[in-house]
């Protein structure tokens, strides 16, 4: 696998309807598995990322998201289990960090778990337990693009874990105007493959609720940031509602295209 997966960019996935989009999962197989059943029979289930982490069995998702032949991108936590299952979890020096301390508990904490591997154990320790990690859970993680280009019954959408902004962030988190940034894209299609280019970053990790998405010419479908309803705005649809956070009404919710109607289990 090695470098393969930073450089994957945009797969394309045609399907028939009814298809159903879910949001952020967190580790809440309970919840995932809740939603397979209140889906309509037969719809393939297409995620946003952000699988593990949180809940308490991100294992358990995996498993039946291979079981079910589920797709999907990746989320910025699939991001941390990628480098960690590759020992890229390295400082600005190029030495190995404490994951946990490194990233506030919030990455790999509750995946380690889910492994039977001890999250505070020592890192050496942890990295020689990477093998407790089944083969095909690499390879769904390791395969995730940054990007769906998917058509449901010849319309097409952008799933997309952060969605697209509506202007890159600088490092101190202030919108950037778009025009500031050459050559950002004049056609609208083009916009997502340029980020996934060159901006790669914007697409796992900025976080912009429904209200602040842009309109790159057709829906994107996207979770990351929780809300307590998912929203459709035309241009955007967001669909995390909260899975794997302490809310008292976490939910996951999955939109079903081409009808856009909302499917959401607590
Ligand atoms: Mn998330």
């Amino acid at each position: 696998m090695g470098d393969l997966w930073f450089q994957r960019g945009i797969e394309r996935l045609e399907l028939a309807g009814p298809v159903a989009v879910c949001g952020d999962i967190h580790g809440r197989l309970d919840l995932l598995d809740r939603l397979l059943a209140a889906l309509p029979p037969g719809a393939p289930l297409v995620h946003c990322g952000d699988l593990v982490d949180r809940g308490r069995d991100s294992r358990g998702v995996l498993q039946r998201l291979i079981d079910v032949g589920a797709r999907g991108v990746r989320g910025n936590h699939e991001e941390w289990l990628c480098e960690w299952l590759i020992g890229r979890v390295h400082g600005e020096d190029g030495a190995v960090i404490p994951r946990l301390d490194a990233f506030g508990r919030l990455l790999g904490e509750a995946t380690l778990a889910s492994y039977g591997l001890d999250p505070r154990a020592p890192l050496h320790e942890l990295d020689a337990a990477r093998a407790a990690v089944p083969a095909a859970h690499v390879a769904l993680v390791a395969a995730l693009p940054l990007a769906l280009d998917l058509v449901v019954d010849g319309t097409t959408y952008w799933v997309i874990h952060a969605g697209v902004a509506d202007g890159l962030r600088n490092p101190a988190g202030l919108v950037v105007d778009h025009a500031a940034i050459p050559p950002w894209p004049a056609d609208p299609q083009a916009v997502v493959p340029w980020l996934a280019r060159h901006h790669r970053d914007e697409l796992l990790w900025t976080k912009t609720d429904a209200a602040h998405q842009t309109d790159v010419g057709r829906t994107v479908l996207f979770g990351h940031v929780p809300g307590p309803r998912p929203v459709d705005r035309g241009h955007c649809v967001a669909l995390d509602t909260g899975a794997g956070t302490r809310w008292p009404h976490a939910a996951l919710t999955a939109v079903l295209l081409p009808e856009r109607r909302f499917v959401t289990v607590t």
